[in-house]
């Protein structure tokens, strides 16, 4: 493939601000995204990509902590929430959820989310969040997304600022990227009416970073959505990034049909079609350092190509997973270290160790 090639299909003036690390345009995007030979994007991602990492790829040693499934909203594409009092409803205890993180051995980052439980409090989550920081002084925790932030808020009674400030004198360092699903107002009233809009996800994330937290953000993609929406979503996040550059990893997440409402009306992306949103966002995220192919959704196997299509990190050991084995997934619920490290070696790239902070975690 050389420059002349590039520019028979119109994209010689993206090349060129690729090259000079320069911001593309949405139009610009929109092109990348309708550009008939996937490999373009590709190429041009994997040159930031190598840029930004040269050939590492990070994985995290890791834990899901899952503290309930009992969830007062109702998003069409899930498959995990319940109602109380529902077969299968549960609330963990903060014994209970620890139990559950020791029976997973060390680990350098403990991923805590759920659904947003009618009554159970920031107490709540401050004790847990405070528990596992005392058994895991050295771990990232990760806890707790805008939505959740959002709605613990309004069932306690204060402020999101105090919600933040308390969760990061337990212990917390940062908000999982969840909730972001897909900004845009039309797909996004159909799909998660009672969740916050996109601007209120983006003002908790704002007011995260600014009391020191750091963040993650996420895209829900591959059902109602199209590509415009996508771009405008990752649009909105630069922006927000430049104002408060808090984000760490941006990570698509291909919507799954199985078990849940949405899935009669959307099957989910195409393999090509996650290929050159990894692309795409890492050409049009030029601020956010990171960009997950998260394997427990994408399965392992489209997450090693992902690493050839901008993605430089694979997540991580995980253990238990339940968000998307609820609504399908069928891959496995956990990965050791040496498949994790043997996935990025033999996709040509070198395994690092990370914490939640992309920090290098040491064995
Ligand atoms: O916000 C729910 C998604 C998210 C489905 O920050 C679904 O490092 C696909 O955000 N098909 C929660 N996705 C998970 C999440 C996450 C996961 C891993 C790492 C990080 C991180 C964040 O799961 C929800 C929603 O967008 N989700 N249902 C589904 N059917
Ligand atoms: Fe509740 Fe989250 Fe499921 Fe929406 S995606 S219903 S907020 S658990």
């Amino acid at each position: 493939m050389d420059r002349s090639y590039i520019a028979s299909l119109g994209l010689e003036p993206v090349l060129d601000k690729v090259l000079a690390g320069a911001r593309l345009s949405m139009g610009e995007g929109q092109a990348l995204y309708d550009c008939p030979d996937l490999h373009v994007p590709a190429l041009m991602a994997r040159h930031v990509r190598t840029r930004l990492h040269g050939d590492r790829v990070h994985y995290v040693v890791n834990r899901h902590v899952n503290p309930t499934n009992i969830c007062v909203n109702r998003c069409r594409f899930c498959a995990y929430r319940r109602d109380e009092g529902q077969d299968g409803a549960y609330v963990l205890t903060a014994e209970e959820a620890l139990e559950k993180l020791r029976a997973a051995g060390p680990v350098d980052e403990v991923h805590i989310v759920g659904g947003c439980h009618p009554a159970l409090g920031l107490g709540y989550y401050e004790d847990l969040a405070a528990r596992v920081r005392a058994a895991y002084p050295k771990a990232s925790i990760k806890a707790l997304t805008a939505v959740e932030i959002d709605h613990l808020a309004k069932v306690s009674g204060v402020s999101i600022r105090e919600v933040l400030d308390r969760l990061k004198g337990a212990g917390v360092d940062m908000l999982p990227g969840g909730g972001a699903e897909i900004f845009a107002e039309g797909p996004r009233k159909t799909l998660c009416p009672e969740k916050i809009g996109g601007e209120a996800w983006l003002s908790v994330m704002a007011e995260a970073h600014a009391a020191g937290l750091r963040s993650n953000a996420t895209m829900l993609f591959g059902h109602l959505e199209t590509t415009t929406h996508r771009l405008e979503h990752m649009d909105a996040l630069r922006r927000q990034q430049d104002a408060t550059g808090g984000f760490v990893c941006f990570i698509p997440l291909p919507y799954l049909p199985g078990n849940n409402p949405l899935g009669e009306e959307a099957s989910g992306p195409s393999a090509m079609d996650v290929l050159r949103t990894m692309s795409v966002a890492r050409l049009m995220l030029d601020n956010i350092p990171h960009i997950k192919a998260y394997w427990v959704m994408l399965g392992l196997k489209l997450s090693q190509l992902c690493l050839s299509y901008g993605a430089d990190d694979l997540d991580g050991t995980v253990v238990e997973e339940n968000i998307g084995h609820e609504a399908g997934s069928g891959t496995q619920q956990a990965l050791t270290i040496p498949e994790l490290e043997e996935a990025i070696r033999s996709s040509g790239f070198t395994p690092v160790r990370r914490d939640g902070l992309f920090r290098e975690a040491t064995q």
